[in-house]
């Protein structure tokens, strides 16, 4: 594929990143006869559940929902072994899929896209790639050296939305003695804690669920919380074979079900209308206990205003606090624990054991809030007050750069060289979260503006993929060389995700779905809230034609 000689290798379609958006995507265009190259970071496919290999790693939707339905014989194949699917049997399921539908012969793996750029002469993409440079930060820049050119009619993102980890610029992290990782990058060899003093920082989703295993062999852990955060216990267990089977045997009902859910998600669960100002705050409490049992976010479709009013939320939130305290023994440490924002508002974390490890002796919770990680010092961490923690490990469980932070790291550019970054100074501006102005022939699969994070991620992949697959069939077949979002559809676009979101609590707090966990990160609400009039809105712009995008004929 050396191109220096010779004119640069010409396929139908690129692809970015071959977790589950990239494999089903290319698995759709080979359908349509198209040619494409998928060029992966990493050296297998899985994308997010091939990097996070962090103790304790788990998917948060239920196993028979977080799987492809585009083939009804793999869904019935496939066979899951628990309610919520471990990291590794994420992995398996993704590489039985690339070897089922031969995919891996058309997957470039440990390879960077460096820059993507719209050709005005050519009408075309033209992609420079790199080996990929393995470093605690994928922010990291590869070496340049060995770049190599291919040009496409088509660039498809299949990049994740939360791929581009968040590693804080704390000062004196590279003179750290001991060992450094980050959840999102975690080393394929693992960490062996048996016998040492671990720090991790960060108790978001990752940290919750990497803490009460790692507790488990540490000599001693330490956790940096900056922000509590609501849990609710998963129940994870091992799938019943009657249950399996009973699900499968009405499958595509379930999925149909689930589509006219907000998230996607839990057509198995009893979605409750009422609203919880409408019961005594006793029988609301005993609701939630009975979801509490049931384990998963059962627990927020207790009643349908949590998400919605300040009120109704307090009540939901005023139950989590009471367990927290039932179950941490000491009373300031509990208080530590206890969230001051609104539940939901950062993604909820469904945990096993998490408040309860703070009852172990080998565990003790450091707020970070005020008092700060002023250092990383050759043997720990240095607090802003001077406090010392001598550590031999230090895991930082500290997020991504979400949505758009995998995008704005490869240098994509538009029509007339317009970088990506500068149509999106002022946040990302999409139209249906698939398109963007002056990137032409450019699709952002669960891009943001879309509802990816808010909803069933595979679920969110298979519509997407399927709408650009009718797309790029659409305009094959009417003779249209590109297509592009028109600045009025994207402007008008931006307001209604803002507007949907404005009636929610979701952008009361600093969440990464504000980007507010990035220092300098414009501040706008990325994912769109409610799967169902989402996906009718997809329908209805590809029946009207593609209304609100241009198509250019050849
Ligand atoms: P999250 O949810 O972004 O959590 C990151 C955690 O790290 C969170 O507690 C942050 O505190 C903390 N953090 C981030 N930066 C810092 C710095 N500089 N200092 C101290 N603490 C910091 O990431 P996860 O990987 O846990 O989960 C991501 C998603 O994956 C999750 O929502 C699921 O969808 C799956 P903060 O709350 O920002 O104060």
């Amino acid at each position: 594929m050396s191109t220096n000689d010779q004119s640069p290798v010409h396929y139908d379609a690129v692809v970015i990143g071959a977790g589950f958006a990239g494999m089903y995507m290319l698995y759709k265009l080979r359908q349509l006869g198209l040619t494409a190259r998928v060029y992966e970071r990493g050296d297998d496919v899985g994308g997010t559940w091939y990097w996070n290999r962090y103790p304790g790693a788990r998917c948060d939707v239920e196993s028979l929902e977080y799987c492809y339905s585009f083939d009804p014989e793999l869904e019935q194949e496939w066979e899951w072994t628990e309610r919520y699917p471990g990291q590794p049997e994420i992995l398996r399921y993704a590489q039985h899929v690339a070897e089922r539908y031969d995919l891996y012969r058309d997957i470039q793996f440990n390879t960077m896209v460096t820059k993507a750029a719209f050709d005005d002469d050519t009408g075309q993409w033209q992609v420079s790639s790199a080996p990929a440079v393995n470093h605690i930060d994928h922010n990291h820049a590869p070496n340049d050296d060995d770049t190599d050119h291919v040009t496409a009619q088509y660039l498809i993102t299949a990049v994740g939305c939360l791929s581009s980890s968040n590693v804080p610029d704390i000062a004196g992290v590279d003179t750290f003695q001991g060992e450094v990782c980050h959840t999102g990058r975690y080393p394929k060899e693992g960490i062996d804690f048996a016998g040492k003093r671990v720090g991790i920082i960060g108790t978001g989703s990752s940290g919750i669920q990497a803490i009460p295993v790692i507790a488990e062999t540490a000599d001693h852990l330490t956790v940096f919380q900056r922000t509590p955060q609501y849990a609710i216990p998963a129940r994870n267990h091992p799938l019943d074979p009657a249950e399996q089977a009973e699900v499968k045997a009405d499958y595509h009902r379930l999925r149909e079900q689930n589509k006219t859910q907000q998230g996607a998600l839990g057509a198995r669960f009893d979605w409750n209308e009422g609203s919880v100002l409408d019961v005594e705050v006793e029988e609301a409490f005993k609701e939630f206990e009975a979801r509490w049992e049931i384990g998963g976010f059962a627990f927020l479709g207790a009643y349908s205003d949590i998400a919605r009013t300040p009120e109704a939320n307090h009540v939901a939130a005023d139950f989590v606090k009471q367990k927290i305290r039932e179950t941490v023994q000491d009373p300031e440490v509990a208080d530590r624990l206890i969230p001051t924002t609104y539940i939901g508002c950062k993604r909820l974390v469904l945990d096993t054991d998490y408040f309860k490890t703070f009852n172990r002796d080998n565990v003790t919770l450091v707020d970070i809030s005020e008092n700060v990680i002023d250092e990383i010092t050759p043997d720990g961490v240095r607090l802003t007050d001077g406090t010392r923690y001598d550590l031999d490990v230090i895991v930082f469980a500290t997020g991504y750069d979400a949505m758009t932070g995998s995008l704005l790291r490869i240098n994509i550019q538009g029509r007339g060289g317009l970088p990506l970054a500068e149509q999106w100074y002022a946040g990302p501006r999409t139209y249906l979260g698939l398109g963007v102005p002056d990137f032409p022939n450019m699709f952002t699969i669960t891009g943001p503006g879309s509802p990816s994070v808010l909803a069933n991620m595979i679920v969110c992949i298979e519509q997407h993929v399927d709408w650009i697959g009718d797309c790029i069939d659409y305009m094959r077949a009417n003779g249209h060389r590109h297509i592009e979002a028109t600045e009025e559809a994207t402007e008008a676009w931006v307001d209604h995700v803002n507007l949907v979101a404005s009636y929610t609590l979701y952008p009361t707090c600093n969440s990464w779905y504000l980007g507010a966990n990035i220092p300098g990160k414009t501040r706008v609400f990325m994912p769109l809230p409610g799967f169902p009039d989402y996906a009718e809105k997809c329908e209805q712009v590809a029946a009207a034609g593609y209304e609100g995008f241009a198509l250019i004929p050849s």
